[in-house]
């Protein structure tokens, strides 16, 4: 039977008669058979990689490109008059993550199946996901991202767990979703709900009752935690998502022989960030249930569990206050308190504690002490953890920590994102590099190549025509595509410095308005969600969109500046992005960002890096060399340093620099107040001259200099442009997620053995 004949057969009818919606559900029931007929069973370790967070984007496309079913879909369909293009368009988004680290995990599942590695993820069901963001008045809005469908990649089981919250009894619900390798095996991502989820209890937004439980559990992804009670939220996701995941973990051991005292022959749990943390606990507690004594228990535990730090952002590392738990999961205190105890043994610092004098549970010093590896994200993140940030604890545990340089899939940030480079390379080197990213340095050879670099740009080219195209259909907005496209899509956050690049773009406008103009037209584009209760966040986001409109009223700026806000920034959209870009912003305060997967994502699709010396950029620069990447700023011993020293004062910086106060006080000023909101702009103005907490004032002439510098060079050298992007793509191998993988499997969790 041929393709047409196979998707008629599910359809029922000629594939010319099908509706979009009708053939989407013929290959999503297709896709379903075909990855089932590729799981194998298990021997040996099996990974699961428990995460708050699975940003997986839409399925469709890729399973097709995994299962090397893709190119025949897109012809059958073409033949019956139908464009796969539209048939994705049906399928809606699941929003399961926030950022990078969603997507990481994401990344890490299609590359464990593709190397062919049994491991399976662990999470929640969230029915609304993180939000949709849209734009109303210049002000960020959030409204429910509904996904799941009557027929959903997720499909429901018969599987259940009781989970004990706050003494009460509830029935956690497995979910599963095939993971399809390219040409690999088939693995799952096990998703956890409950049944009586009632998603009509939101309302204005989203907004809903807190203490309702049974009916908000998995309603959303980091429910607003700026009051007691979503604080307390967060804690009962994360225990349904440790207590339903290990209860799994050990039925599926059990199934294949395991004894618990041998645990860790079956199982490695990758514990992602904190949010898993009391996996820990649990699996002790439900050893123990097994008849366990705490010491091995906890033996076994350590053995089998290792964790990752994604952030050294203090905040961002969890502590519950003690009552918190004792209210959610009483069942677990006593043994955090053993753990605690056990802990005082091994060291008398105090900050090493688990429990604080405070009274507070500090997550990562249970995943530090109780797991047997700890790894950060990117060689300088490591360095900090290390040297800094958890620098007691590497001193007590040296050998536990270990540094794994993140990596993102090239079957989608590439094969499926950006297909006209594919085929590019295709015919240049060949197709090994769809499963051996470092045979992308092939392309070296053609780097002088007139032809190659023109064939380079013209990829470049149409890309930004479909950006273009895409912006106009789903945002109103035009956008000149001969202008140099600058992209910084990433979270919202201080830390990343969105506001470094508002106060380079106000500038910019002065600039143009006195007549020095700039090398090239600049559309520069954002896309970024805020936390709902992050002020400062959607303040940044305000001055965008405000500043935006003001330089759009203006012909004499927007001939040679333009700034476009993308509504509602996701896994879709980053594809559309991402392939159409010239120049990546990187720009983050040295120190702060962990890695960044963006900026290797950017880099594949032959855009340059404007950045800091800061996460995984330093390893790009380090791959790349210095004349192919833009690097300005402090380094991250200079900002740690101001830190320590701690006279920072950005009111001085703006005193003695005229161009920095002219573009600060623009905020408050009058283009900018008659067309956005005081009170947002004000905040901003003033939160920039009186604490600037992530030092964006020293950076801001260097970052001027070298984005015009940047600038420059693709107006005036084009060919040298592009031989930097054939170097970028040349390079990008290393950040492959099946090189990350390969290394977490050989030093941590030894799969299939
Ligand atoms: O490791 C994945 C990703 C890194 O690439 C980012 O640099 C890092 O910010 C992110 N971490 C988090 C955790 N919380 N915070 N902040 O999202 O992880």
């Amino acid at each position: 039977m041929n393709f047409t004949e196979t998707l008629q057969n599910l359809t029922g009818k000629p594939l010319a008669d099908c509706t979009d919606q009708e053939l989407y559900l013929a290959l999503l029931e297709l896709v379903r058979q075909k990855s089932a007929d590729r799981v194998q069973p298990v021997t040996g370790r099996k990974l699961y990689y428990i995460s708050a967070e699975f940003l997986i984007g839409k399925l469709l496309s890729n399973n097709l490109i995994n299962l090397g079913l893709y190119e025949e879909a897109r012809d059958a369909l073409a033949a019956a008059g139908k464009r796969l293009s539209d048939i994705e368009e049906v399928e809606p988004e699941p929003s399961l993550g926030n950022g990078g680290l969603g997507r990481l995990a994401a990344c890490f599942l299609d590359s464990l199946a593709t190397l062919g590695l049994p491991g399976d993820g662990v999470g929640l069901r969230y029915h609304f996901g993180l939000f949709h963001q849209s734009f109303e008045d210049g002000v960020q809005n959030e409204k429910p991202d509904p996904w799941l469908t009557a027929h959903s990649w997720a499909e429901k089981t018969d599987v259940t767990y009781p989970v004990e919250l706050a003494g009460k009894e509830y029935t956690a619900r497995l979910y599963k979703l095939a993971v399809t390798g390219y040409e690999g095996r088939t693995n799952t991502l096990n998703l956890f709900d409950l049944d009586t989820i009632d998603e009509s209890i939101v309302h204005d937004g989203i907004a809903f009752d807190k203490t309702a439980i049974d009916k908000n559990l998995t309603l959303f992804l980091y429910p607003d935690d700026s009051d007691e009670a979503g604080r307390r939220l967060r804690v009962y996701q994360q225990y349904l998502m440790v207590s339903a995941g290990a209860q799994l973990i050990l039925a599926e051991c059990a199934a294949r022989g395991c004894s618990y005292h041998d645990l860790a022959d079956y199982a490695a749990i990758q514990i992602n960030d904190t949010h898993p943390s009391m996996v820990i606990p649990e699996l002790i507690r439900l050893l123990g249930e097994k008849g366990i004594e705490f010491e091995e228990a906890v033996a076994i535990v350590t053995k089998t569990c290792a964790y990752t730090n994604h952030t050294i952002l203090a905040e961002a590392l969890e502590k519950w206050p003690r009552a918190y738990l004792d209210a959610v999961v009483p069942q677990l205190m006593p043994i955090i308190e053993k753990l605690d105890a056990l802990a005082r043994t091994r060291t008398k610092d105090e900050s090493l504690a688990i429990i604080d004098k405070d009274d507070r549970v500090h997550m990562a010093h249970m995943d530090i002490h109780f797991t047997h590896s700890t790894n950060g994200v990117a060689a300088l993140h490591t360095e900090i953890l290390k040297n800094s940030e958890l620098h007691g604890f590497y001193e007590l545990y040296p050998e536990k920590f270990n540094n794994k340089t993140n990596g993102i899939t090239f079957r989608r940030w590439l094969l499926e994102c950006d297909p006209r480079l594919t085929a590019v390379l295709e015919q240049r080197i060949g197709s090994g590099f769809r499963k051996d990213a470092t045979e992308l340095e092939k392309l070296l050879a053609f780097a002088d190549d007139e032809t190659v670099l023109g064939e380079l740009t013209a990829v470049k080219k149409a890309n930004k025509e479909a950006l273009a195209d895409w912006l106009l259909r789903t945002q109103k907005v035009q956008v000149n595509s001969s202008a140099l496209f600058d992209i910084q899509s990433k979270r919202l956050h201080e830390y990343k410095r969105q506001q470094l690049n508002l106060l380079y773009l106000i500038h910019q406008y002065h600039e143009i308005k006195a007549g020095h103009l700039p090398a090239v037209p600049l559309v520069s584009i954002f896309g970024a969600k805020a936390a709902p209760a992050y002020t400062i966040a959607k303040d940044i986001i305000h001055a965008l969109l405000t500043l935006s409109k003001v330089i759009a009223a203006d012909p004499e700026v927007s001939k040679w500046l333009q700034v476009v806000f993308v509504e509602n920034y996701n896994v879709t959209a980053a594809e559309k992005l991402i392939p159409a870009c010239d120049l990546s912003e990187q720009i983050s305060l040295a120190s702060k960002e962990a890695s960044g997967t963006g900026n290797m994502k950017f880099m594949l699709n032959g855009a340059l890096t404007l950045g800091t010396m800061d996460g995984a950029n330093v390893e790009i620069s380090q791959q790349v060399g210095d004349e192919n990447i833009y690097i300005f700023g402090q380094t991250s011993d200079q900002v740690i340093h101001r830190y320590a020293v701690g006279d920072y004062d950005p009111a001085q910086w703006v005193e003695g620099d005229a161009n920095i106060r002219r573009a600060i006080d623009f905020l408050t000023g009058p283009e900018m107040l008659a067309a956005g909101h005081t009170e947002n702009l004000t905040r901003l103005h003033d939160e920039l001259i009186h604490k600037d907490w992530f030092q964006t004032l020293p950076d801001f002439n260097a970052y001027v200099v070298r984005k015009g510098q940047a600038l420059s060079d693709y107006a005036c050298d084009p060919m040298g442009w592009r031989r930097k992007c054939l170097v970028n793509i040349a390079k990008a191998g290393m950040f492959s997620s099946d090189r990350t993988i390969a290394e977490y499997d050989r030093d941590i969790w030894h799969l299939g053995k």
